[in-house]
């Protein structure tokens, strides 16, 4: 790699992240079942209908996975902790099988001097909670707390940061309006009041951590450039729709109080009644916020109800997702997030990262191109920090190989390769250019 730890400020942290359902192993410990084992269950949402049963069974092998994290040189570890086991039923009695795995997983951070960085909500919602509406349900802001509360009584004095939930448009706008995410619902009016809910749990949470007495809690947004089609006015506004939905909504709740009208002009009818009057939950103050940045799109107007857009085809090279590689996008959410949204407060690149189509050639994988987009992303790291913004660390998506959600187990993230049969971790050559980056 081209970097060196010493071309970042000082304390800058490098971490690596994962999530609960996507590597542990969900029928190991004791753990309920989750909206996903029930979408993936249902024929045509997954492919290959794979699930996380299994995974890379890091609940059995989480000690050798962060050994890798420890040995790249890594400062920091971003893991999330399944509601589901915790709670096997979403609330009432918890799994204490599940809370001393990840306490147990917690210590093997700590004793490795790794930062031990928490997500409260990767995706995996409890069935029993989805059956009562899951997100279209106000009360899940309610079942949230309790389940905040009773992982963070046991975990909280040892979490360096937390936050409450990973990206809250994939939660609400994938998986309610465009069908891709479990529950795999196609409905605008879903959509609106998954949107709100999901920020109102997110502030429920941070207030129930600050009872609690914890600090350094944060918001991980997914965010997404949209870039006009063309350069006729109506492709102007479908990419500001697109961006309205996609990015300032969530941005907009939590540090403005306020949603953006190009998304209310649609949604404003299907909100929850009274949907005002719980900004001053939902912007609860945060002591950091954290982006995830894969790609931007290219938007098209359509004639098709609201949003009224689509996404066409864009002519840059792309990653085994078929998502356009645009570094430029990074560099202009971090200064634009801190002008227009977090002012002074520290910013975290909490995921980026690609999917490859990786073969181990004997024992060994090469993944070139892995590296070449983590140099040109950290460049663009690189020029925002010194365009000002305080940027304080960089997260790569993904330690391992692991379930990317409906793509199932072909799209590989990691930085390690699985090779899902024998479950056997191998370090790529990305890896490897990270460790030497890490320690020069
Ligand atoms: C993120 N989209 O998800 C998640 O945090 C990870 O769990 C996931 O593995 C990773 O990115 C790679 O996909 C996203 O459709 C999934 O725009 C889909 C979208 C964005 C982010």
């Amino acid at each position: 790699m081209r970097h060196k730890r010493s071309d970042f400020p000082e304390g800058f942290l490098f971490g690596t992240a994962t999530s609960a359902y996507q590597i542990e192993g969900h029928a190991f410990g004791g753990a309920g079942r989750n909206h996903w084992d029930d979408f993936a269950a249902t024929p045509g949402n997954v492919v290959r209908a794979e699930n996380g049963d299994r995974a890379c069974d890091h609940y059995h092998r989480f000690a050798e996975d962060l050994d890798l994290v420890k040995a790249a040189g890594l400062d920091a570890y971003r893991f999330s902790i399944s509601w589901a086991r915790v709670l096997p039923e979403g609330t009432g009695t918890p799994n204490a099988e599940g809370l001393d795995y990840y306490d147990r997983l917690t210590d093997a951070m700590l004793e490795r001097g790794l930062k031990p960085c928490a997500t409260l909500y990767h995706w995996e919602l409890p069935s029993a909670l989805a059956d009562k509406g899951g997100w279209r349900n106000r009360d899940i802001a309610a079942w949230f707390g309790e389940f905040t509360e009773i992982a963070m009584k046991r975990l909280g004095d040892r979490m360096f940061s937390v936050a409450p939930i990973n990206e809250p448009w994939c939660v609400a706008w994938l998986s309610h309006f465009m069908g891709g995410h479990a529950p795999g619902l196609r409905d605008v009016r879903a959509a609106a009041r998954a949107m709100h809910h999901v920020l109102l749990a997110h502030g429920t949470a941070i207030q129930t951590m600050r009872g609690l007495g914890m600090s350094n809690l944060g918001g991980v947004f997914n965010l997404e450039w949209a870039t006009p089609a063309d350069g006729t006015p109506e492709a102007q506004a479908a990419a500001a729709r697109y961006d309205a939905i996609y990015n300032r909504w969530f941005l907009g709740g939590v540090f403005k109080g306020a949603y953006p009208q190009a998304a209310l002009d649609g949604l404003e009818p299907h909100l929850p009644a009274g949907w005002q009057d719980d900004f001053p939950t939902i912007q609860e103050p945060l002591d950091w916020c954290g982006l995830n940045y894969y790609t931007r799109k290219l938007i098209a107007p359509d004639a098709t109800p609201f949003p009224s857009l689509k996404e066409v085809e864009g002519p840059l090279p792309k990653t085994f997702m078929d998502w356009e590689i645009y570094p430029q996008g990074l560099e202009d959410f971090l200064t634009r997030t801190a002008r227009e949204y977090t002012g002074d407060l520290p910013l975290y690149v909490t995921e980026n990262g690609m999917a490859s189509p990786d073969v181990l050639v004997d024992g060994a994988v090469q993944d070139p191109s892995r590296t070449a987009f983590l140099e040109d992303h950290l460049d663009a790291v690189q020029r925002a920090i010194a365009a000002g913004v305080p940027v304080s660390g960089y997260f790569i998506w993904s330690l391992l190989d692991n379930y990317e959600w409906a793509l199932g187990y072909e799209k590989r993230f990691g930085l390690v390769h699985v090779d899902f049969g024998t479950l056997e971790r191998t370090a790529k050559s990305s890896y490897h250019e990270l460790k030497s980056a890490l320690q020069s």
